[in-house]
């Protein structure tokens, strides 16, 4: 299921960061916890350059705190293709914040900012910071969090931010909160199902029952205990469909003649995933690294005779 859902005000977006870029000291990406690799947007990334940014892993009380840890260590250990004008890519931070912990992106994160700023505007200047990153993904509410009250709206729904918003931190720092934006195409069929799953992308533009049903394949495999004991189950069902239609039976969703509604089952789950219902859960795990390779083997290789 490729998803493409790039509407109008998201060229509008896309451009209205572009023009902001090149006055910004340091970009803040936000990434959903529970899928980092799938939310980071390719267009941030070549539209930042060699900007220094921050990774906030945002609704970090959602995601498994484990794999949150794995996929901090692996962001700041990256390598990072140079963006091809020779300048090396600006470091790359990653932390994990949550609205249920407000106190660490008061305190952490302007001083990250500080620390991270390549460009100082010469004596007494504050850094100029920039958040971004896709839709619903906590942006407006983490300004919020830094200005300690409510200056963004926010909603638990794709596109509530439509312009730009600049505030001022008492330090004098400014950042400014932006509209999500996506790219023209999601190629990576995965990762546009975590998305949906995740609710980056309007149910109007996503097909139930595939999300929920890839949402049932994942959960059973990666999370089985959790699944047992959200849907009170004695047993794991066989099947990312058989355990649809167990919550479909538990969440009003049966149909007469005993038909399980799979629209009404799907949507229980997706929704139970997005409250955090299931428990803590992350959708994928940072790749492995590549094994280095084996010094005895080679030397064996060597000895091979050669004709
Ligand atoms: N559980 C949880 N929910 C959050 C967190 N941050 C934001 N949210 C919720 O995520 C939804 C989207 O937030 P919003 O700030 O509007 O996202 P934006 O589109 O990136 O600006 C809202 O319902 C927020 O309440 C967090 O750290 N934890
Ligand atoms: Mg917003």
């Amino acid at each position: 299921m490729p998803i493409q859902w790039y509407p109008g005000h998201m060229t509008k977006a896309r451009r209205l960061i572009a023009d902001s870029m090149p006055s910004q000291d340091v970009i803040i990406e936000v990434l959903d916890a529970r899928m980092p690799r799938s939310s980071e947007n390719p267009v941030v990334t070549e539209l930042r350059r060699h900007k220094p940014v921050i990774k906030v892993l945002g609704k970090s009380d959602l995601a498994d705190p484990v794999v949150t840890k794995a996929w901090i260590r692996f962001f700041e250990e990256e390598v990072h293709p140079s963006p091809g004008d020779g300048l090396a890519p600006g470091k790359v931070v990653a932390i994990a914040l949550t609205t249920t912990r407000p106190g660490e992106a008061k305190t952490k994160l302007p001083e990250l900012c500080k620390k991270l700023a390549l460009h100082p505007r010469g004596p007494g200047k504050t850094p100029r910071v920039m958040i971004v990153g896709i839709p619903n993904v906590g942006k407006s509410t983490l300004i919020n969090t830094l200005m300690d009250r409510k200056v963004a709206k926010t909603g638990d729904e794709p596109a509530v931010t439509k312009g730009q918003q600049i505030v001022t931190l008492k330090s004098g720092m400014t950042i400014s909160d932006n509209p999500g934006i996506m790219w023209p195409k999601i190629e990576d069929e995965d990762a546009s199902l975590r998305l949906a799953f995740g609710g980056a992308i309007p149910d109007s533009a996503i097909d139930y029952e595939t999300v929920g049903f890839w949402g049932a394949s994942y959960l059973l495999e990666a999370y089985p205990a959790l699944v047992l004991a959200r849907y009170k189950l004695k047993s794991l069902p066989a099947t990312p469909m058989a355990l649809l239609e167990e919550i479909g039976k538990r969440r009003g969703g049966l149909r007469a003649g005993g038909v399980v509604d799979l629209h009404k089952a799907a949507d229980a789950l997706i929704h139970d995933f997005r409250q955090g219902a299931l428990g803590r859960i992350t959708l994928e795990s940072p790749p492995k690294p590549e094994p280095k390779p084996d010094p005895d083997l080679e030397l064996d290789l060597d000895l091979e005779p050669t004709d």
